[in-house]
């Protein structure tokens, strides 16, 4: 066996702890069936994968219990058919995710790991916003095939799974509805991002990326570089120098191949990562000891042909958390 990784900001000892923070929330899109993917991910066995194979205590918090998001949702949809807003249910994204961002603030201690398993990508705004509040240097590792940066003002969609990021780093904070303000103020720097596995950008998003003069990995810097490459320069430009630099992953399934393993998912798009590129991402993010929290969303079990399409996607995003915690292939 090889020797286990040391985590640098997280107990080493066998106290070691994963918080899995569970986050059901299907309101940043129009899909049903993404609030599943928790379920079905621990239904595969992934606490016991963690407790058992990998050594990690676990525990489970769940911040949206007591909302009831289906009727919320309805009401919200209900008001909007009359309103006609340019992002869609707005006010509940805002109170699901600070729930979410609560509960990783104030029920996650400093040495444990955060693990928060959506649900749809906007409730990466909660989980990096509450990671930050713990490490407020981390830097930011965004892989997906789509940028997630567009803001109140230049989405088409109005799908807030596809604005996180404009949130996290305040952009055109003064036209956010008065919901969002709990996000703190100078959260995230637009220097502490790096994306990998881009394919599908909005124009408006392609300005916002380029202005503000954020790292981006497509797949073409894949192709061009190798996967090792890019991964290599996406930590050193968030470290900023800092080889102890906390890191935090949002890793959104639709950034794998649909022919790979991931065809359950609300918005697939092709010509994605390999199922290794994909894993060999987290595996050499955990290997630096500085991985600190992982986001896994955008697992939709109801989008699936077949069992055997649902199995392979939910199977890579558990593989996805075990890579991220230290399992090796050796
Ligand atoms: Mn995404």
């Amino acid at each position: 066996m090889s020797a286990p990784t040391i985590f640098k900001h997280l107990k080493n000892d066998a106290s070691r702890t994963v918080k899995i923070v569970l986050a059901p929330f299907n309101g940043g899109q129009p899909h049903g069936g993404v609030d599943l993917g928790p379920d079905y991910m621990l239904k595969h066995g992934l606490r016991y994968q963690i407790e058992d194979k990998l050594k990690w205590k676990t525990e489970v918090l769940k911040p949206l219990e007591g909302l009831n998001l289906e009727n919320l949702k309805k009401e919200a949809d209900l008001k909007e058919k009359i309103t006609k807003p340019t992002i869609k249910r707005a006010d509940l994204v805002a109170l699901a995710n600070k729930k979410i961002y609560e509960s990783c603030r104030d029920g996650i201690n400093k040495g444990e790991f955060q693990l928060t398993i959506g649900g749809d990508h906007s409730i990466a705004i909660g989980s990096v916003a509450g990671l930050l509040s713990r490490h407020p240097n981390a830097g930011l590792i965004w892989i997906d095939a789509h940028a997630d940066i567009n803001t109140v003002n230049t989405t088409e969609t109005g799908n807030l799974h596809g604005c996180p990021v404009s949130f996290l780093a305040n952009m055109d904070r003064k036209d956010w509805p008065e919901s969002f303000k709990w996000i703190p103020e100078n959260l995230l720097a637009t220097d502490k991002i790096a994306y990998i596995g881009l394919r599908d950008v909005d124009e408006a998003e392609k300005k916002i990326l380029k202005d503000n003069n954020i790292k981006a990995f497509s797949m073409y810097h894949i192709d061009r570089f190798g996967i090792n490459s890019v991964v290599e320069q996406a930590i050193a430009h968030i470290s900023k120098g800092d080889k102890d630099c906390p890191i935090m992953v949002s890793y959104d399934v639709d950034a794998i191949d649909p022919e790979a393993s991931v065809k359950c998912t609300g918005t697939k798009v092709d010509f994605g990562l390999n199922n290794r590129e994909a894993l060999f991402l987290c595996e050499r993010i955990c290997e630096t000891g500085n991985v600190v929290a992982l986001d896994v969303v955008e697992v939709n079990p109801t989008l699936g042909a077949d069992e055997k399409e649902i199995l392979k996607t939910v199977a890579i995003g558990c593989s996805i958390v075990r890579c991220s915690l230290g399992e090796t292939l050796l």
